[in-house]
């Protein structure tokens, strides 16, 4: 069989082309007496997020925004503690194997979502009480946040999907200099702005 000049210069590579040999090349010589010389080249842990149902979307999507800005592997799933109790606890008892390093749990009304999570893993758990029904959001907020001594969810605001996004991120960030300077520079953006309003409204009034 003869092999066209592409593919004859991916087989003497293992498989790559010159470039992406010489690319790889590089990289290797980086690794080894460049700047990260000695550090493991990891992969980012994901972040889990569960929520009970659809409806609570409007409010995972403020988390999955702050997730993808600082470029945070993530998944997302729909499992409920009620509805779906055996898919809830086989994701939770599963999680750590499967590469995650936090999980988010969004439920509203008798949010029992992240405390099923946490009883099923030793992964952090951070619960977001969703306002979905007539009580405000004030029932998901005391089923999440009144957990027993030994099994903690660590509990945002109700509807608190951005925050309980960055908790996540600065709990990956512990072992990854990189996202601590990615979140660094965003805290240094956003007092930035709140500085640009604050110059603004003096000027204004
Ligand atoms: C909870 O019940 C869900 O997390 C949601 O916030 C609430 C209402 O769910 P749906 O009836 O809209 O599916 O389990």
């Amino acid at each position: 069989m003869t092999l066209s000049r592409r593919t004859r210069r991916r087989s003497s590579n293992n498989g790559m082309t010159d470039a992406s040999a010489a690319v790889h090349g590089m990289q290797y010589l980086f690794t080894k007496f460049g700047r990260n010389a000695g550090r493991e080249r990891r992969i980012m842990k994901k972040v889990g997020i569960i929520m009970g149902s659809d409806s609570d979307l409007p409010i995972i999507e403020k988390a999955v925004n702050v997730l993808k800005d600082l470029e945070i592997p993530y998944e997302v799933h729909i499992y409920s503690a009620h509805r779906t109790p055996v898919e809830a606890r086989d994701f939770a008892v599963n999680a750590r194997a499967n590469g995650f390093g936090a999980i988010i749990a969004a439920a509203g009304m008798a949010a029992h979502l992240a405390g099923a999570i946490a009883a099923n893993t030793t992964l952090p758990v951070i619960g977001i009480p969703c306002k979905s029904s007539v009580l405000d959001g004030m029932d998901a907020l005391l089923s999440t946040v009144q957990m027993p001594t030994g099994i903690p969810v660590a509990t945002v605001a109700i509807n608190g999907g951005a925050n309980a996004a960055l908790l996540a991120a600065e709990i990956i960030a512990v072992s990854d200099e990189d996202l601590q300077k990615k979140l660094d520079a965003k805290r240094a953006k956003d007092a930035a702005a709140v500085l640009e309003k604050d110059r603004t409204v003096m000027e204004k009034l």
